[in-house]
């Protein structure tokens, strides 16, 4: 069997040892780190994430961390989401936007303080675009990478295994919101979020070296709620039209594009260096949008590369994301398509690798 080489150029995590122990099946590669995407198999995982509790190592969710008086400035400078509402405690999804308006992150933003955030980036070396920013425009604000590693808590049963290691108190906590919560004497950021639909948490774990006691702590306590090891999955990912950046949209897509409009008020959004970009094909709204595909037949193979979308003889998009559903009785799919198709109940043909098979587009997603 190929190996993958590990070095410092691909880390490990402050959890692999315990993705190692739950016997972890397959990896990505993500942000340079090492992402578990099967433990059980791809169905078992899904079934097991919407029916109990799992424990994701994410820490490939690396954090850019902007500290300083120009922090709110330099975040603002970065999307077209307007900030100016944004609170301490509060979590926002925010599309992060070059000069042109292409994508180069889609990740979630954590205000600590006034002038304290975290960005915890998707797959693209984001630090070196927001470090260019802060030096290129003199901004009084520190840009770096802290050593701190996201664990998910994610399935129906989340609530229940985070109160018994960290108390009742995080019940509390409201989606994209975040407390903090000790563990063995530490300070952690806890948030209701994740990448899933099926609830859950996010704990920044700061500091490697609470990793594993902390990892060990959540899979002692979850004994009776069948905790399982688990990683973001890709069909109930696709089921619930969570985008993946890299798979699903690039810097040649523009948050419109990629159904993201609504975290965007580039009218707003003061000091966006993508704004006017964004304002000019705002006013013509985009010739393609990501949209739900259903493909017909049996379970499709995996998709590692874009899928061209026909119809009529001609291309109309591609699929970039797509997997076998048990739950839907069908494949499930994720696809740019041009407005000419775009609307829901449009039949048309997608020519996936073992040949051509029928497909539909949806204007709405699984879950
Ligand atoms: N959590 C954290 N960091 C992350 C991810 C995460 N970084 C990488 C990657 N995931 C970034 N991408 C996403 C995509 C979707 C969501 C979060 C991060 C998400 N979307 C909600 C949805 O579509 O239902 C809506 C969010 C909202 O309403 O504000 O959660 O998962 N820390």
């Amino acid at each position: 069997m190929v190996q993958l080489a590990l070095s410092r150029r691909l880390r490990r995590t402050a959890f692999s040892d315990g993705v190692e122990a739950a016997g972890v099946k397959a990896y990505t590669v993500y942000n340079h780190m090492l992402l578990p995407t099967v433990f059980r198999s791809v169905e078992e995982d899904y079934r097991h994430l919407k029916e109990a509790v799992q424990i994701w190592d994410v820490a490939v969710e690396r954090q850019v961390e902007l500290r300083g008086p120009d922090a709110g400035r330099l975040l603002q400078m970065l999307t077209p989401r307007d900030l100016r509402g944004m609170l301490p405690g509060q979590c926002y999804y925010v599309p992060i936007v070059d000069e042109t308006g292409g994508m180069l992150n889609d990740p979630v933003a954590v205000k600590l303080s006034e002038d304290r955030y975290w960005i915890s980036i998707a797959d693209s070396d984001l630090l070196y675009w927001v470090k260019g920013i802060a030096y290129g425009y003199r901004l009084d604000v520190l840009v770096d990478e802290p050593d701190i590693s996201p664990l998910a808590v994610q399935g129906p049963k989340a609530d229940d295994l985070m109160a018994s290691v960290f108390g009742d108190g995080v019940r509390d906590i409201r989606f994209f919101r975040f407390g903090v919560y000790q563990f063995q004497g530490r300070d952690l950021v806890i948030a209701r979020s994740g990448y899933s639909k099926q609830g859950g948490f996010e704990i920044y774990v700061e500091g490697s070296d609470i990793g594993m006691p902390l990892w060990n702590a959540l899979f002692e306590a979850g004994k009776p709620m069948d905790v399982h090891a688990g990683c973001p999955n890709l069909i109930e990912r696709i089921e619930g039209g969570l985008l993946s950046y890299g798979n699903d949209m690039t810097d040649d897509n523009t948050p419109h594009e990629c159904g993201l409009g609504r975290f965007c008020n580039t009218q707003t959004a003061i000091g966006c260096i993508g704004r006017d970009a964004l304002l000019r094909v705002a006013k013509e709204g985009p010739v393609q949008q990501v949209r739900a595909i259903s493909i017909a037949g049996d379970k499709v193979p995996s998709c590692d590369r874009w899928w061209p979308l026909v119809a009529g003889g001609r291309k109309v998009g591609r699929v970039s994301s797509a997997a076998w559903s048990p739950d839907f009785n069908t494949n499930v799919a994720i696809g740019m398509v041009r407005m000419t198709h775009w609307d829901d109940g449009t039949d048309i043909t997608v020519e996936a690798p073992d040949g051509l098979r029928p497909a539909t587009v949806h204007e709405t997603f699984w879950l």
